[in-house]
């Protein structure tokens, strides 16, 4: 059985289900390559329009695998180079939600944010508690945690190892949504085919342009958007989509 699976609920929507079970879901690096060639074939694929992830009921992802870290080296670590794997997952264009049950930790709350939305059941719980294991996050945790949360929340978090629970990330900014835990799939499911049914050149130039805006001055994050908001008038889903509202009818977009 393979560490990761990929479903179709519909045709334009993927689910990617982590399946570790034994092991919390812990990320190894097969669980990683995995991934990188899931979300790299699902970015290309034309048909699909968001990507759920989920780790399944029980748990999101317990981190990287300690079993598979503990004796390695400095060297052994660079040159793996893992970072590679993560950019697949961080440079997919396409709108990911991360539906998160249970723990999201260390890695495992590192992959959760590399969505663009999180929702997360009532009893998930958030953490970086790779302080407690003697190192620091490696996947983005000091960067992306503090974006979304800010410095004084994200250092709590760090240098404590302490988790949030789901209403707790929720007001803090680290989550979308919070719903009861046996519906975070369904919902989760429900944003994808939402997103999906929105223009997709729209939907994937906003997903470029917030991220690349975010770590941009202000003028030039604001020009990137005023290019992309002008690009989109070459689009036929454009025309479509003002043409219906006048003509009071349902648009029909093609990706076009
Ligand atoms: N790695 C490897 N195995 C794990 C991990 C993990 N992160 N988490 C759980 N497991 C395994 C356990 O070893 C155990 O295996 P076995 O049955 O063979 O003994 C099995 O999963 C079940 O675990 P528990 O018995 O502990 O289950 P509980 O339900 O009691 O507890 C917890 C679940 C709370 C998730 C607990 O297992 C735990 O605290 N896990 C470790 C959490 C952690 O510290 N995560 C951070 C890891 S460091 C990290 O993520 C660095 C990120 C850097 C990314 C960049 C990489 C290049």
């Amino acid at each position: 059985m393979s560490e990761t699976l990929v479903e179709r609920p519909s045709t334009a929507v993927a689910l990617i289900r982590l399946n570790r079970p034994d092991a919390r879901n812990a990320l190894n690096q097969a669980v990683r390559e995995q991934l990188a060639a899931h979300f790299t074939a699902l970015g290309n694929d034309p048909e699909v329009r968001c990507i759920v992830l989920t780790g399944g009921e029980q748990v999101f992802a317990a981190g990287a695998d300690i079993r598979d870290m503990a004796e390695r080296g400095a060297m052994e670590m660079h040159l793996r180079q893992t970072h590679r794997l993560w950019s697949a997952i961080a440079q997919c264009p396409k709108p990911v939600i991360a539906a998160v049950n249970g723990y999201a930790l260390g890695g495992g709350c590192e992959l959760a944010m590399h969505a663009d939305l999180i929702v997360a059941g009532q009893s998930a719980s958030f953490a970086q508690p790779e302080v407690r294991v003697g190192v620091m996050p490696g996947a983005g945790g000091t960067q992306r945690l503090t974006r979304a949360v800010g410095k004084f929340q994200a250092m709590r978090l760090l240098l404590t190892g302490l988790s949030v629970k789901a209403d707790e990330a929720l007001r803090m900014g680290l989550v979308s949504e919070v719903v009861a835990d046996d519906q975070v799939q369904a919902r989760a499911l429900e944003l994808a085919e939402l997103i999906a049914s929105m223009p997709p050149l729209a939907v994937m130039q906003i997903k470029e342009v917030l991220l690349a805006g975010q770590d941009a001055s202000l003028e030039a994050a604001l020009m990137l958007e005023r290019k992309a908001f002008q690009l989109l008038f070459d689009s036929a889903d454009q025309k479509e989509g003002m043409h219906a509202f006048l003509e009071k009818r349902k648009p029909v977009y093609q990706g076009k």
